[in-house]
């Protein structure tokens, strides 16, 4: 099994420390220290299966003991890896939990990826061990698990609620195992990151750095005891994780609500009920929320702070935002590799409107830079690089992509186009990297076309970004077709079977005889995915 490292050179990692913004914090201590401090107070709501669960600090900790015990239990030792795939449940938190309690480093699926990218995560981080739920919503995850079970070599299963052929996670409190002390630069879990070339890579972070961004951010973000956190993205995601997301709501000692669907029915309901003071949303939820909120009857009234990240919002949204939903607007830049940028929520309102935000820490450095990598002019725009207290140095297991992904000097190629303000504020201008950013939901273009390359009557393959009115964008396969042209549902449901994620299925396809009116000469993948794109929008 590869050692999970994350190191910075000493002289970065000395200052980091000394500044106070690694303080040898540790995910597990962080928890036990909360329940410690205010074990009474509400942790965590939510529902499965139709049933309301509420936990305080203490019941959420004891359920994280059981955890650590049930899986130490079932074999699984310090160091080694575990891919977990959950719904907006709070088990999710007492699941995380409990694996960092055992040592264990969760690798977190979303709950909408399928056999394909499952398989893809427990390979490349050598995991022992896949946990899931049995159903959520009307998807049978233990089917899931059969065919990950088929297409891997995992030594142990584990489901949340009916297990059927396969282990049982026990959440009963019951007799305490010995803990693990993990180091603080210990890589705690691994992220995944959106996957511009090819399939994700995997992103650990330590649990120095991602603490202190998440700590940092529930200060940015103003979260005290008070605060209640609604979780309405999906919570594996690094946004409603960590800025603040539900790990800042609890290093905060607020409360945090799962929501089930982040639509405006289940989301509107959970506010009223719970008197939700700040949550995160993607544009085009924003937008949803926006026009849901004219018609609806709840009491919206709790709302502080709606945070809108993961994708560009455009600033006539951004003016609507706060007058539609009664409370502040925070734009949120980030990336689950590290550097997250917010409006302040004490900052004008044209800064909040036409901005991403500055980052969070003084030691984030940002570099922009031109195609040769020299420095832009102040102002102008140029690709986003950057290095700091809680960015990665390195994707996990990738020789061949690090050089390419980061500079020699340890700054992380964001693929942004963006523009910094004269008070150091960021502008996303665009992106240099082919991934479409459909509903925050990032999917590689290349990826795509190797699935569509498959297809026994595809010839060639572009996917390329369309700008979508509700998505934001969207993904558009031009195929040029091997003898019998295929029909576009049977492509769609050839790429299903594969065993994708549904947000990565081609929203459209269009045949074309060839490229080669575009591709004149010869020209990169990335000129030929710019060219179809723009004499598509040209003629439609
Ligand atoms: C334009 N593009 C944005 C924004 C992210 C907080 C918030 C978001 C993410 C996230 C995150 C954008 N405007 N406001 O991890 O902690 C695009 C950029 C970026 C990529 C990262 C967080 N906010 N983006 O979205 O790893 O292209 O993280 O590089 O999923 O999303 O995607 P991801």
């Amino acid at each position: 099994m590869l050692p999970l490292r994350q190191v910075w050179p000493e002289e970065l990692a000395d200052r980091y420390r000394r500044k106070g913004y690694w303080r040898g914090e540790t995910m597990s201590d962080l928890l036990t220290e909360k329940a410690n401090l205010h074990p009474d107070c509400p942790a965590v709501v939510g529902s499965r299966d139709g049933v309301k669960i509420r936990w305080t600090y203490a019941e959420l900790f004891a359920r994280t003991q059981a955890i650590a015990a049930s899986v130490h239990a079932l074999g699984f030792r310090p160091g080694e890896r575990i891919v977990v795939q959950l719904p907006n449940v709070p088990s999710f938190l007492s699941i995380v939990f409990g694996l960092f309690r055992a040592g264990i480093v969760p690798v977190f699926a979303l709950p909408a990826h399928r056999e394909a990218e499952i398989a893809h995560f427990v390979r490349r981080s050598e995991a022992a061990g896949y946990l899931t739920i049995d159903r959520f919503g009307k998807f049978d995850y233990r089917e899931l698990a059969r065919n990950v079970a088929a297409a891997t070599q995992l030594r142990r299963i584990m489901i949340l609620g009916d297990s059927q052929e396969f282990f049982s996670l026990d959440e009963t409190p019951g007799p305490e195992h010995p803990t693990h002390t993990a180091s603080p630069s210990d890589v705690a879990f691994l992220q995944i990151s959106g996957g511009s070339t090819g399939l994700s890579k995997l992103i650990p972070r330590t649990h120095d750095d991602y603490i202190y961004s998440f700590r940092a951010s529930a200060e940015i973000c103003g979260l005290t005891p008070e605060s209640v956190y609604l979780c309405a993205l999906p919570a594996a995601h690094n946004f409603p994780m960590s800025s603040p997301g539900t790990f800042g709501a609890l290093y905060a000692g607020s409360l945090v609500v799962m929501a089930s669907s982040p639509a405006p029915e289940t989301a509107f309901q959970l506010i009223e009920e719970e008197r939700v003071t700040i949550t995160g949303l993607v544009p085009p939820l924003a937008l949803a929320w926006m026009r849901a909120a004219r018609s609806s009857e709840r009491d919206l009234s709790s709302l502080e702070v709606v945070q809108v990240g993961g994708a560009k919002l455009t600033p006539e949204a951004a003016r609507r935002l706060g007058p539609a939903l009664g409370c502040k607007l925070q734009q949120v830049f980030g990336m689950a590799e590290g550097l997250v940028n917010y409006t302040r929520l004490d900052d004008p309102e044209e800064l909040v409107v036409a901005t991403q935000g500055r980052p969070i820490s003084p030691d984030d450095e940002i570099r922009i830079v031109n195609e040769s990598g020299e420095p832009v002019p102040e102002g102008s725009s140029g690709h986003l690089l950057t290095r700091g207290p809680y960015t990665i140095r390195g994707y996990h297991n990738e020789p061949e992509a690090n050089p390419i992904s980061f500079t020699a000097d340890g700054f992380y190629r964001t693929g942004d186009i963006v523009r910094q303000t004269a008070d150091g504020y960021l502008v996303v201008e665009g992106r240099a990297v082919d991934h479409i950013n459909r509903s925050g939901e990032k999917v590689s273009a290349e990826e795509i076309e190797d699935h569509l390359l498959a297809h026994p009557h595809v010839f060639d393959a572009a996917v390329v970004s369309l700008p979508d009115p509700h998505l934001g964008e969207r993904s558009c396969a031009f195929i040029i077709p091997e003898g019998e042209p295929p029909r576009v549902i049977e492509l769609k449901a050839f790429v299903r079977q594969r065993g994708l994620a549904d947000f990565k299925v081609p929203d459209q396809i269009v045949l074309l005889e060839d490229f080669s009116t575009t591709a004149v000469g010869k020209v990169s993948r990335a000129e030929l995915r710019r060219r179809l794109r723009d004499q598509y929008l040209q003629t439609s």
